[in-house]
């Protein structure tokens, strides 16, 4: 049975926006009470599991996702995570390396609001998604390999692992899921999310729970089931997501 000092970290069940405040707690081995809400089918993909309790939590900003943390209540995901860095001493260990990992945490943000607009947004799924994939994507690519190659040691903040870590590897591993690239321009990357998998704190969850929950929502026009990297031998036009 939950004790009412157990952290309630509310959302939708996919990974989206919480699963990095997920991965820490996990990483952390925090026992947390994962609240799940549910969309309705389509074509209405109903909110109603969350609308009819969204305004009686006592959030003083009603949103998904949401972390109720004894009587401190918070919505926003970075807001959350940060909260979360603090908590676990995860903000690193003084203010320059804080403030780099706001950045990190930002910087990742604008990217996965940039991927959103392709998987939600996009009128023309197959062009625009294939604009991402050809020209967005490695702009951002290319500024994450050279802050590695810059300021990153084990991980992306010296060799203890931060609340950015867990933001920017899921951020950039929905656009990998999405990629019909195999990034080999970039084994900074490559290598830091492989060493991310391997943490044996997250191995378990990373290979169970997390793999079988969607990026994103069923409405959406790509990720709403659980999907797998295409591998590059694959020409862009036959690449395809699958779904499993
Ligand atoms: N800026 C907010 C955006 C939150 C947001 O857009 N939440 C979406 C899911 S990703 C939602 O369905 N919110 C529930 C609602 O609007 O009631 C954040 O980063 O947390």
């Amino acid at each position: 049975m939950a004790s009412k000092d157990q952290l309630i970290l509310g959302y939708w069940n996919i990974r989206g926006f919480a699963e990095p405040s997920r991965l820490l707690l996990h990483y952390t081995k925090t026992s947390f009470n994962n609240k799940l809400y549910n969309f309705g089918d389509a074509p209405d993909y109903k909110r109603e599991e969350w609308l009819k309790e969204k305004n009686s939590l006592g959030l003083d900003f009603p949103n998904l996702p949401y972390l109720i943390d004894g009587d401190l209540k918070l919505s926003q995901a970075r807001t959350i995570l940060t909260h979360l860095g603090r908590k676990f001493k995860l903000m690193g260990s003084n203010e320059r390396e804080t403030s780099l990992i706001e950045l990190l945490i930002d910087q990742s943000n604008d990217l996965r609001q940039e991927l959103n607009n392709v998987c939600y947004r996009a009128i023309n799924f197959e062009a625009v998604s294939k604009k991402f994939c050809d020209e967005t994507l490695p702009i951002h690519l290319k500024l994450f390999e050279d802050f590695l190659n810059h300021h990153g040691k084990k991980w992306l903040i010296g060799d203890q692992l931060t609340a950015a870590d867990f933001q920017v590897f899921e951020y950039l591993d929905h656009c990998w899921l999405l990629s019909t690239d195999n990034w080999a321009a970039y084994p900074k990357i490559l290598a830091y999310m492989k060493a991310f998998r391997e943490l044996p704190e997250l191995k378990k969850y990373l290979e169970s729970e997390h793999a079988k929950r969607p990026i994103n929502g069923k409405m959406a026009k790509f990720g709403g089931t659980v999907v797998q990297h295409e591998e590059a031998a694959n020409t862009a036009e036959d690449a395809k997501p699958t779904a499993t």
